[in-house]
């Protein structure tokens, strides 16, 4: 298992998220990759890399240009307005209204927004980027003939859609990542999501593709973020008909539950017949996670790590959310042992 990490994510520090009516310390902070770095390697995976130096050309096929671009220079563009707090959206295109992209910096930092919970700040950017890399390299460590890497990505990005950021995540990297395969000459790989959120942003990506299949097991969006994505009754369109499969679940979910979900997923992801599987690791499952409403304990972790690398396929696997409490860092090694054994 080569691990792939970054300093760079300490970039990504904001003072700020809109929870609960107040602007609090954001869940998602530098502190999650520390622990989950210094207890794989406590774990015993030691061969920890850091990410080669990816441009932008594989995140242009999965994210619309447009919006990289306003990514690079979105903070720049709040400072000079003259703004001293954090980049937060607070006015939306919903229903009924234009999707013209709004020149001023308010109206353009909504129209890219899926939510108000992220707040943009210098360096966000920069950390976005070297997530983004640590997804590439993880998914070329497949590509030069190896079976299993773990890209230690952070800020997350399975929220991130073609042109949306939002729910702590920029730049989708287990979709860069997916892309990367593909274009190393994989016809067909598969995004399993096993964060508790709903992977909105592959989902996006790839609703419409028929060469990647996107599973995603996660609180049901009726009790849940990102509320409005993630039914059941959401198969893909047009090439992709059929190439997408949620797996919502509610409140107080066990692992026996959540496992039968995984089981059935992983069936289809090798039915589809996928070359690889670029998995999007979230640990928000874990029955103390601070936001979040699933049961698993640190023990099933090993198991979910083991049902997957069942599964037969090389496995990258990109970290996504998991937040709190210490043991974010345990359950993470755990599905890498369980990959492993
Ligand atoms: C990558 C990832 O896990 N992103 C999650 C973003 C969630 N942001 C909104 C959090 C709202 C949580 N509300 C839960 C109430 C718990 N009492
Ligand atoms: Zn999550």
């Amino acid at each position: 298992m080569r691990v792939i990490y970054s300093e760079d994510h300490k970039l990504r520090d904001a003072r700020t998220e809109l929870y609960a009516g107040q602007l609090v310390t954001p869940f998602e902070a530098p502190f999650r990759a520390e622990w989950i770095l210094a207890a794989v390697k406590e774990a015993g995976f030691a061969d920890v890399a850091a990410p080669d130096a990816h441009g932008l050309d594989t995140a242009r096929k999965v994210h619309d240009p447009a919006y990289l671009d306003f990514l690079a220079t979105v903070w720049d563009r709040w400072v000079a307005a003259g703004f001293e707090g954090e980049a937060i959206a607070n006015s939306f295109p919903v229903r009924r209204t234009s999707q013209r992209v709004p020149d001023n910096i308010v109206g353009a930092i909504g129209h890219y927004a899926n939510a108000a919970d992220t707040s943009i700040t210098k360096g966000s950017y920069e950390a976005a980027i070297a997530s983004m890399r640590c997804a590439i390299t993880g998914a070329d460590w497949l590509n030069a003939g190896n079976r299993f890497a773990f890209a230690l990505c952070r800020p997350p990005g399975h929220h991130a859609g073609i042109d949306l950021f939002g729910g702590y995540c920029f730049i989708n990297n287990a979709g860069v990542a997916a892309q990367r395969l593909i274009d190393h000459g994989a016809k067909k790989v598969a995004v399993l999501d096993v964060d508790f959120h709903h992977g909105n942003g592959t989902q996006d990506l790839f609703y419409h593709r028929g060469d990647v299949f996107t599973a995603s097991l996660h609180g049901d969006p009726l009790f849940a973020f990102p509320y409005f994505l993630g039914h059941a009754d959401e198969e893909g369109e047009g090439q992709g008909t059929g190439t997408n499969r949620n797996y919502p679940m509610p409140p107080h979910t066990p692992w026996q539950v959540w496992s039968s979900a995984l089981a059935d997923a992983l069936a289809r992801i090798k039915a589809f017949g996928a070359e690889a599987i670029v998995v999007a690791l979230g640990v928000d499952t874990f029955e103390r996670d601070p936001i979040s409403f699933f049961q698993l304990k640190s023990e099933d972790f090993i198991r979910m790590g083991e049902m997957i690398s069942a599964a037969g396929l090389p496995v990258v696997t990109c970290m996504e959310g998991g937040y709190g409490v210490p043991e974010i860092g345990l359950n993470v090694a755990n599905v890498l042992k369980g990959l492993e054994a």
